[in-house]
């Protein structure tokens, strides 16, 4: 039995692959992207939005559970919004047909906050809040969730999947995302001291550490299924402005200087929620966060200073 991951060398697949290896063992997971990353074996390349290529990887390896990863994040998705549907779409329904034929038992589909449009309450947005985003990722994330819906409910796919706020991590920084600031900050305050953020000093969004991340789509795909009373969940962190994650790398880094300069990405930030309800989550299947703001910005400025430290005492 294998499990494939499509979008391996990504922000989220890069580490997702390691900690399934290490849970289910390394022959049993194949990572998948569409460039050569730097991942170990099993590793194959595969363009999603080619469904011979999956039906052939599926086969070849006799998988049985998907995470699909690969997408386009939501600002990209602004810029282009027909590639974001091609790829964000298509690529889920490859991945759903190819499961339904060929003996897949689960998919984990990677949702979002941004489901969620201007006319939810934006503060602890609740699970049934109604789906209404104005942007063309929301757009294709809330057809995604429907699509995980009707192919559980007709096919018997067991599909899954979580609303991921912003994700915050150091091995493979994201691209193309609206809350990539709150990694962005990070690689700037360690190698220059300064920042410019793209979104206002007091827009506040929900996040969460990678570690929380990996957990919570490890955990929901082995919760009962009986547990579980709906596909897609909410699920959150923490919730932070820039200028209070900036306020907290201070306390590391007291020299840090932040300018903003709010650009397209502000209209996108400004139709999410705040903040997230996720007690369905932890009702159904025991979700809890473990990381908050000050334990994330502590854990990911070690991590990088370590690296950095790392680089400096290797001789070229
Ligand atoms: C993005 O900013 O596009 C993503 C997301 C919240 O889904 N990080």
């Amino acid at each position: 039995m294998s499990i494939l991951v499509t979008g391996a060398t990504g922000q989220i697949g890069s580490e997702l692959v390691g900690a399934l290896r290490q849970r289910y063992g390394a022959d049993h997971v194949i990572a998948s992207a569409r460039r050569p990353g730097n991942l170990p074996a099993p590793f194959e390349l595969l363009d999603v939005t080619d469904r011979s290529t999956v039906e052939k990887v599926v086969s070849q390896y006799k998988v049985r559970v998907i995470y699909h990863l690969a997408a386009v994040l939501s600002a990209t998705g602004e810029q282009d919004p027909q590639r974001a549907w091609n790829v964000n779409v298509g690529s889920l329904l490859n991945v759903l047909e190819v499961a339904r034929n060929h003996g897949v038992h689960q998919v984990f589909f990677p949702s979002s906050i941004a489901v969620f449009g201007p006319n939810v309450p934006r503060d602890r947005t609740p699970q049934e809040a109604c789906l209404n985003p104005t942007t063309m990722y929301g757009v294709t994330k809330v057809t995604g969730e429907l699509l995980c819906d009707y192919y559980t409910r007709k096919y018997g796919v067991d599909v899954r999947g979580l609303r991921y706020p912003g994700i915050i991590s150091s091995e493979t920084p994201p691209g193309g995302g609206t809350t990539d600031y709150a990694v962005e900050i990070f690689y700037a305050a360690v190698e220059k001291g300064t920042y410019t953020c793209f979104l206002r000093e007091d827009t506040r969004l929900p996040m969460m550490y990678m570690p929380d991340c990996l957990r919570a789509a490890i955990e929901l795909l082995e919760a009962p299924n009986s547990r579980l009373r709906y596909r897609v969940y909410n699920i959150t962190a923490m919730s932070f402005t820039p200028g209070e994650i900036a306020a907290e790398i201070r306390k590391h880094i007291p020299g840090l200087r932040v300018e903003y300069k709010p650009d397209f990405r502000q209209a996108i930030a400004d139709s999410w929620p705040r903040s997230i309800d996720d007690s369905p989550a932890r009702d159904d299947w025991g979700w809890k966060a473990e990381y908050n703001l000050p334990q994330m910005v502590q854990d990911m400025l070690a991590r990088l200073r370590g690296r950095q430290a790392k680089l400096l005492s290797t001789p070229s």
